[in-house]
């Protein structure tokens, strides 16, 4: 693959492309996490590649919900680990969650993989690998996941959810951080807290005001929480969308 010179005016764009294109021939990321990124990059051409306000307020939402959970767990797939691997690790070792593998398109050698993969750049709690629970009402292999993970966590960051998981982890009356840049689809929709943002400005944003947290008290965190409507900020994420059309 050619070198993206780092003068071109779409560098990070393209330097996003090459790590999934460079994933999906290694093994790492499923064929279709091309199309799932091909649509996040519409969306963020759309948002002027930018965090929109409505992203900053559920940023600091989902910090509150993470600094709140007693068994907080990230879950990741293909496309999330290439992209994020180091920002991801150094969130699971801020908040004390492990990072848990669960594939749409499961496969052991992927999953060995990005094992792999994350303990390379420093990941050392990594579970997915040997699932010994079922997400109940899910009939697809991401309903495979781990007791001391997933199964027994109160909050889960879902990073580029499927509709199907998303709600069935609610039925299961988790709390859940979805990141996905669509405002509209039924992941986001679901989510307790949904950050319409693109990944990897998301998660250092998070840590970020993981970080602003530091100083606040139990009471301010709370409140953070109960001000947040899901559906309203949604709502706020497509308006703004149209207003930087317009
Ligand atoms: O690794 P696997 O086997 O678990 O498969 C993962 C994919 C991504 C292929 C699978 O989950 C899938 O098909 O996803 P969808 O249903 O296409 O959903 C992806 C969602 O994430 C879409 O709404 C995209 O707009 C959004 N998205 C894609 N890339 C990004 C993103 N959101 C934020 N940041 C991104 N970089």
């Amino acid at each position: 693959m050619m070198a993206v010179p780092k003068s071109h005016p779409r560098y990070e764009s393209l330097k996003k492309r090459e790590l999934i294109i460079k994933g999906v021939k290694e093994g790492l990321v499923a064929e279709a996490g091309l199309i799932a990124h091909g649509r996040g990059e519409a969306f963020d051409y759309l948002m002027g590649e930018r965090t929109l306000p409505s992203g900053h307020r559920a940023s600091l939402a989902a910090a509150a919900l993470l600094v709140t959970a007693k068994h907080p767990v990230i879950s990741v797939n293909g496309n999330t680990a290439v992209l994020a691997a180091e920002d991801l690790i150094l969130l699971s070792e801020m908040i004390g969650a492990p990072l848990e593998i669960n594939l749409f398109y499961r496969t052991e050698e992927r999953i060995a993989g990005l094992t792999k993969y994350l303990e390379e750049r420093g990941a050392n709690n990594v579970l997915g690998a040997n699932p010994d629970k079922q997400i109940p009402g899910i009939d697809h292999a991401r309903s495979l996941c781990c007791d001391e993970g997933i199964f027994s966590a109160d909050v889960i960051l879902v990073p580029l959810e499927d509709g199907d998981r998303a709600k069935a982890l609610v039925d299961m009356g988790k709390k859940t951080i979805v990141i996905d840049i669509n405002p509209m689809s039924r992941s986001s929709r679901t989510a307790t807290i949904t950050i319409a943002d693109e990944l990897t400005r998301a998660i250092p944003l998070l840590i970020q005001n993981l970080e602003g947290l530091k100083d606040k008290n139990e009471a301010d965190i709370m409140k953070m929480l109960a001000d947040f409507d899901n559906l309203d900020n949604l709502k706020r994420t497509e308006q703004e969308i149209s207003e930087n059309l317009s």
